[in-house]
């Protein structure tokens, strides 16, 4: 016999894997927002929160809760959009999940069991926010967090984030490597293997850090080659976008999706953290870099492309949007997938014209207020003019 709550909660559990999701009517030009998140903690199977046999749970009382869906790879594999999300149970500790859809907007369903990864690092602690690459070797590679113990400071919270990297063919199969290793950066997270070979070798970027959460010296993006992924050794980090005084990326920033190829340069959707009063407030920001040069920044808008708006505000970890994963279509769509306050998984829709136009003809930061002011004065006086035109020329037909 099932407990009579079964019943219950599995129809939620299905009206909200089954439910329509539609466009917001916001509006900017660049991208469609959706009204309903895409992935929360309630598309988490009951299977793997409940013990469903009344024998042992008499209470059908969840056992293992399961606290916040965020964070996700995505990729697209034979017409299906599947992300890698990052599920934190109510212990804290990070994992891997893999949900599937057939339209990338709506319908989510996890597979029937979460990722177990290989147990190659016995000091590893936690996992979380996996880029999956879809390298031209053949393999899909998720590159990941792997977060340790700093064992050597005095200091409960000490920790050491570095990348681990996983490959499969399928997202069932997963062979892991040994972590990335930065010849000349402490600790490393926020890193994506470039999804073609530069130079003959495996590229990545990668985000620089002196410190878990403070980056310190390390001054934005940085990018690095290696000749064997199987034993993965940057030596040298050339910077890619920077961070700057003043803007959004003045804290920290971070590569996010692995870059879209487009005919005029590799498209990044990253993010960018500052401080304020209330804390760090993450924001989602996209750049170019060079097509033959993956390194070398060729555009770069002023500004965000998405901030945390409404509900999204507010979460486990408040004002923050992340994106580690975005799907380009054949048809030219992007589904930008974004966490919101590290709590629940969105999407955004656009696609690769548009990103384009955003990307090369959107004004980048003069970096002071008076250029900027000067830029949008230029932009309305253009704006009164055109206006005036067409009034005359209405006038004289
Ligand atoms: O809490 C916000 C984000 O913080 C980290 O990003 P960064 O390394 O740039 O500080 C990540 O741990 C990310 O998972 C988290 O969403």
């Amino acid at each position: 016999m099932m407990h009579k709550r079964y019943a219950e909660e599995l129809a939620r559990y299905n009206e909200l894997v089954s439910r329509k999701n539609r466009k917001t009517n916001f509006y900017n030009g660049i991208y469609d927002r959706y009204e309903y998140p895409v992935l929360t903690r309630d598309h988490i199977p009951l299977t793997w929160r409940y013990d469903l046999n009344p024998e042992t749970n008499p209470h059908f009382m969840e056992r293992l809760g399961v606290n916040a869906v965020m964070n996700s790879g995505a990729i697209l594999l034979d017409g299906k959009f599947y992300l890698v999300a990052r599920i934190e149970g109510n212990d804290r500790k990070s994992f891997f999940g893999v949900a599937e859809s057939d339209n990338g907007v709506d319908g989510f369903r996890f597979w029937d069991y979460p990722i177990l990864l290989p147990d190659t690092c016995p000091e590893e602690t936690n996992v979380y926010d996996m880029r999956l690459t879809k390298h031209e070797d053949g393999y899909i590679y998720g590159v990941f967090c792997s977060e340790s113990k700093d064992t050597s400071v005095d200091d409960l919270s000490a920790a050491v984030a570095a990348a681990g990297i996983v490959r499969t063919k399928d997202l069932k199969t997963w062979e892991r490597l040994p972590n990335l290793v930065t010849l000349h950066s402490p600790q490393q997270r926020n890193v994506v293997l470039h999804p073609e070979f530069v130079d003959g070798k495996y590229a990545f970027y990668t985000r620089p850090m002196d410190d878990f959460i403070e980056t310190g010296s390390g001054g934005g993006i940085g990018f690095g080659l290696c000749d064997d992924i199987t034993h993965a050794v940057i030596d040298e980090e050339r910077m890619t976008s920077l961070r700057r005084y003043h803007t959004i990326t003045e804290a920290k920033n971070g590569a996010g999706a692995v870059p879209i190829k487009t005919e005029k340069g590799w498209i990044h959707i990253a993010h960018g953290v500052r401080n304020t009063a209330a804390g760090l407030r993450y924001v989602i920001y996209a750049f170019a870099t060079d097509l033959n040069d993956p390194a070398k920044v060729i555009a770069e808008p002023s500004g965000l492309l998405i901030g945390p708006r409404e509900g999204e505000r507010v979460g486990d970890v408040s004002n923050v949007v992340f994106t580690n994963g975005a799907i380009a279509t054949e048809s030219g769509e992007v589904y930008i997938y974004y966490a919101s306050s590290d709590t629940r998984m969105h999407v955004a829709v656009t696609d690769v014209e548009r990103l384009m136009d955003y990307v090369f003809h959107t004004p980048g930061d003069p970096l002071r207020s008076v250029e900027c002011v000067a830029l949008r004065c230029d932009l309305i006086r253009r704006n009164l003019e055109f206006l005036e035109r067409q009034e005359e020329q209405k006038e004289n037909r």
